[in-house]
């Protein structure tokens, strides 16, 4: 037997096939971490082929264990793009998404000398003012500056964890108001929202993660407004002092994008931000967005040590 999926770390080895038996002999995935905490690299896999079943189970186990995946060198179509979202759920369509658009599931992500604002430039989890926010996305960096344009990532489960205990008690009790409006007012024309409105909804502001059991942090400084149980100044002191602590460095790791770089997060345990420092330069890429399902927090689910596929 040959390791078709090892990670560099030692941890986990999935020994599938002999050699010759295997469908990408020249392929040897590795996955490195980038900190303890979130990210990793990932290596040794074409994601413009579709996926063989092991290396479907491998990415989607490293996606559990570190929240967010980057890889390198990755040149993709549109349709392999989203064929490759397709093997991890339905595609999400964005809000903003232009009616008239080919493929309605990309979204382009872009700066340039011209622009008013980018796609990300706070801290946010993908569409949490949807009633069922994005399970994930995928992004495809096509174009970068000649330095900058980086961009951050944070573990919510580890800004769960860092909060005290009676903290943790208060805000496993709250519900999270998300609005679309605080941040797509002005960036996103009104006549191309879907359903003609921006889209607000309501959620846990502790959720567990469907797949690992783990409890995240689910507010951020993108989408949340406020908590529906507090009074308004008590709202905005806690969601002030959330916000904040969400941003801590020791949350997070930092992506350095290069041409073909790709990145997929699990939206449901992470939040993002996209540097803008790179202006007047360019930056361009396409993301695909992956269906999630409506956020819940069960207190009486046990988070899991391993994950079983
Ligand atoms: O441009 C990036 O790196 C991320 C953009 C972003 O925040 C998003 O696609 O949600």
């Amino acid at each position: 037997m040959v390791a078709l999926c090892e990670y560099r770390d030692g941890t986990t080895c999935h020994c599938v096939a002999s050699r010759a038996q295997c469908p990408q002999p020249s392929l040897i995935m590795h996955i490195d971490p980038v900190s303890p905490v979130i990210g990793a690299e990932v290596s040794g896999v074409d994601l413009a082929r579709p996926l063989v079943s092991e290396s479907f189970k491998t990415i989607h186990e490293a996606l559990m264990t570190h929240l967010v995946l980057f890889f390198r060198d990755q040149e993709l179509s549109f349709e392999q793009h989203k064929a490759l979202g397709r093997q991890f759920g339905d595609l999400h369509i964005h809000p903003a998404a232009p009616k008239d658009s080919a493929h309605p599931e990309i979204l382009v992500v872009h700066g340039d000398a011209s622009v008013k604002f980018v796609a990300g430039d706070t801290w946010h989890s993908d569409v949490s003012c949807d009633a069922t926010p994005p399970l994930g996305s995928i992004l495809r960096v096509e174009q970068v500056p000649t330095s900058g344009g980086d961009t951050l990532f944070a573990s919510m489960y580890a800004a769960y964890e860092a909060l005290s205990d009676r903290m943790q008690r208060l805000v496993r009790g709250l519900t999270a108001i998300h609005d679309g409006r605080q941040y797509y007012v002005g960036r996103y024309g009104g006549g191309n929202l879907r359903d003609g409105e921006y889209p607000a909804a309501e959620h846990p502001a502790v959720r567990t993660h469907p797949v690992t059991g783990r409890p995240a942090l689910y507010v951020n400084e993108g989408f949340t407004i406020g908590f529906k149980e507090l009074k308004p100044a008590e709202s905005q002191a806690l969601l002030g002092f959330l916000v904040r602590h969400c941003g801590q460095p020791e949350f997070q790791c930092r992506f350095r994008w290069r041409r073909n770089s790709m990145a997929f997060w699990d939206n449901r345990c992470t939040q993002h931000h996209a540097i803008w420092d790179y202006y007047p330069q360019t930056r361009h890429g396409y993301r695909v967005t992956i269906k999630g399902d409506r956020p819940f927090f069960d207190p009486s689910r046990e988070p899991r040590a391993t994950i079983a596929l």
